[in-house]
């Protein structure tokens, strides 16, 4: 099916446009008050644009700022607090600073006045399956983010179950790619996330990662989203703030086999540890 299809190598945003033959880093910034590990601590909008200028200056590429938590177990936000939290801060990024910025929501409503105050990026966890959200993308140019998920971020843990896990999520990535398409967003604006976490048992977490260049066939770039996430606590025992060094092998590890963007808290060190791994490249 996809042997026609040049594989994507650029991710074109309306002033922008970033090489995704190296490994690009997305600093998270959470305006949740929930939000699992820094919960609370950037709401006000200065200290969320100190921690945007820290994360550029650190080497991050891309900004993702979301305003409700998709943690297991998470209670919905209601549509005026996700705006009211997400849109003065992307307004005043996009004032200050010279960054791509990406919105995580699932809402069509925020999508669309996000487009409005200039946001460069949508990154859905429902993969644009929420109703209106087909159309409030595609009455824009900028690139979506499509992630899998198994159920809803209330239950979804509650024993996932897959035939073949990287095989059901090629599948459900070929007909969320066909419905994009279908409704008029093209290919080259489409980024794949297998969705780490988000209905998967950890066995099938760590299966996903060992076989993350699986994904490669759909010729679309990957984005990655591993840090500082229960895989990782859970594996190794670790609280919250113990996960970088897990965080950190499992960024170079996907971007060993393809991932394009990764998504991380920690800025400064996983990009260090990325330009360990492209010197290796660069060298080999
Ligand atoms: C919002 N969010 C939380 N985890 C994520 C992940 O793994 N990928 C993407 N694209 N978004 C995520």
């Amino acid at each position: 099916m996809n042997k026609e299809y040049m594989q994507v190598t650029e991710l074109n945003c309306p002033n922008s446009s970033l090489d995704l033959s190296i490994p690009q880093v997305m600093g998270i910034l959470n305006l949740t008050p929930d939000s699992f590990s820094d919960g609370g601590k950037y709401t006000q909008l200065e200290l969320a644009l100190a921690q945007v200028e820290c994360m550029i200056a650190d080497g991050a590429s891309i900004i993702d700022i979301g305003g409700e938590s998709t943690r297991p177990g998470a209670l919905d936000v209601s549509e005026e607090d996700e705006l009211a939290r997400v849109i003065p801060v992307l307004i005043a990024i996009k004032q200050r600073f010279n960054v791509v910025v990406s919105i995580d929501t699932s809402k069509a409503s925020v999508m669309s006045a996000a487009i409005a105050a200039g946001a460069d990026m949508i990154n859905d966890v429902a993969a644009l399956r929420n109703e209106g959200c087909l159309a409030a993308v595609a009455q824009s140019t900028i690139p979506v983010c499509l992630m899998h998920m198994q159920g809803l971020p209330r239950t979804m843990q509650n024993n996932p179950s897959y035939e073949h896990v990287i095989n059901d999520i090629v599948a459900f990535f070929q007909q969320r790619i066909e419905a994009c398409v279908n409704a008029g967003i093209a290919r080259e604006r489409i980024i794949l996330d297998p969705g780490f976490g988000f209905g998967k048992t950890l066995e099938q977490n760590f299966h996903l990662l060992a076989h993350l260049s699986a994904f490669s066939q759909l010729k679309q770039p990957l984005l990655i989203g591993i840090s500082r996430k229960s895989m990782i606590g859970n594996l190794l025992n670790r609280d919250v703030k113990q996960r970088l060094a897990g965080s950190i092998s499992a960024a170079v590890i996907a971007a060993q086999q393809g991932a394009n963007i990764i998504r991380v808290h920690d800025v400064q060190e996983t990009v260090d540890a990325l330009k360990v791994l492209q010197a290796v490249t660069d060298n080999q």
